[in-house]
């Protein structure tokens, strides 16, 4: 089965030379796209260099918007949605993979094994495990994590979420449509938002765009 890689990023010259290398050293990766979602920095032109096909947007129109482009200019059967800022862990994307080219999941989601402390305050997070919980599953340890190995057909299914929202919307939609659904522990990590004040306007945009995506699904709540 082909796999195409989609990455979003924003203003990620610095980190996604690294995950772009770290995915192509996985053998199964048949595509890698970066969607650079109007960045003021060389984003797009690093990514080209370390091996990626980029599509870069006029402007800036946010995480889940991204991925739609980048979806729809895909091949894969299996999409690997892959956060740009990983760096060399993303060399564990091969093991959202499995489980769904075996057919015993149609969505893998990554775990991250932090080792330092929380980097917000667990509001964003509490309000998507909740949603997700309530749409039928049981409740996911990383409700917000970016990095999802699933078939195609469940992103043409339920693939959608302003910015920021779309893996509640996602994770929410695979409970309510029957979907299997499987956590992964890995080794993976990320650059992490800390408790400044670009921080907190980071955890504002994304708590705003997590509670439109309940929101709008608000009947699968009740
Ligand atoms: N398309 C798009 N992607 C974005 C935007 N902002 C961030 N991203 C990308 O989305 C991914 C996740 O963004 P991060 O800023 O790392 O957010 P996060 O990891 O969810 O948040 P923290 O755990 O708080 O650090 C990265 O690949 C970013 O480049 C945006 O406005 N548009
Ligand atoms: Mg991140």
């Amino acid at each position: 089965m082909q796999v195409s890689a989609i990455i979003p990023a924003f203003n990620e010259e610095k980190t996604i030379a690294g995950t772009v290398r770290a995915l192509l050293s996985i053998g199964d990766i048949d595509e890698i796209i970066v969607v650079d979602d109007g960045s003021s920095d060389e984003t797009a032109k690093v990514a080209r260099q370390a091996g990626a096909v980029t599509f870069q947007l006029a402007e800036n129109c946010g995480k889940g918007q991204a991925l739609e482009v980048g979806s729809a200019i895909s091949r894969g059967e299996i999409l690997l949605l892959i956060d740009a800022d990983l760096g060399d862990t993303a060399r564990e994307a091969s093991l959202l993979l499995e489980p769904v080219v075996t057919g015993n999941a149609d969505m893998a989601v990554a775990i991250f094994s932090f080792t330092e402390g929380r980097g917000g305050f667990g509001l964003v997070e509490g309000l998507s495990r909740w949603a997700i919980g309530r749409s039928g599953g049981p409740r996911p340890i990383q409700p917000l994590s970016g990095q999802r190995a699933l078939r195609r057909q469940v992103w043409q299914e339920l693939g959608f979420g302003t910015g920021f929202g779309v893996e509640t919307a996602l994770s929410m939609g695979v409970h309510r449509c029957g979907y299997r659904m499987v956590e992964i522990p890995t080794t993976m990590n990320h650059r992490r938002t800390t408790r400044n004040w670009r921080g907190i306007v980071h955890r504002g945009r994304q708590f705003a765009h997590v509670l439109l995506a309940v929101m709008r699904r608000w009947r699968w709540l009740i």
